[in-house]
């Protein structure tokens, strides 16, 4: 099984600023332990502050990976863009967020993802992206 972990926008910066929303773990030393939670999936990490490289990246594996796990960040409630790409590709699409957006400032509560997606995980924390796998699996 091939899965496309894909994050957005400021996402790099976890672990360093705001651990009371985010939590104090690098998203480089979750995905290592994603990875030993699932040794027989093959995954793909792709991170990226700019959002033509993100609708790019979902293009590229969107039509052959088994799953894709989205934090499109703030373009979560921004880019129609992001939205159309989801929609356009045969790859099913996870959205995850690891605060919980419904809870949070009225922006945050618009996704122009979701209704793309098969489904939506907010507010689990980085847990949010292993229970997104075991959808998956
Ligand atoms: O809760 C989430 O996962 C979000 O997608 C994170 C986005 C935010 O705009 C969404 O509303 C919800 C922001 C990511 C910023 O990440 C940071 C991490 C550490 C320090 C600063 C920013």
């Amino acid at each position: 099984m091939k899965i496309a972990i894909i994050n957005g926008p400021n996402l790099n910066l976890l672990g360093t600023r705001e651990p009371a929303i985010y939590g104090s773990q690098t998203f480089e030393m979750y995905f290592e332990e994603l990875k030993a939670q699932f040794p027989t999936v093959t995954f793909h990490y792709f991170q990226s502050n700019v959002e033509g490289e993100l609708i790019s990246e979902i293009q590229r594996v969107g039509f052959t990976f088994d799953g894709i796990v989205i934090n499109p960040g703030g373009y979560t409630h921004t880019s129609v863009s992001l939205g159309d790409a989801i929609a356009s590709i045969t790859t099913p699409v996870v959205e995850v967020h690891i605060s919980n957006i419904f809870g949070r400032e009225e922006f945050r509560k618009i996704s122009h993802v979701s209704a793309k997606a098969k489904g939506v995980i907010s507010g689990l924390g980085l847990k949010g992206y292993a229970l997104a796998v075991t959808y998956f699996l």
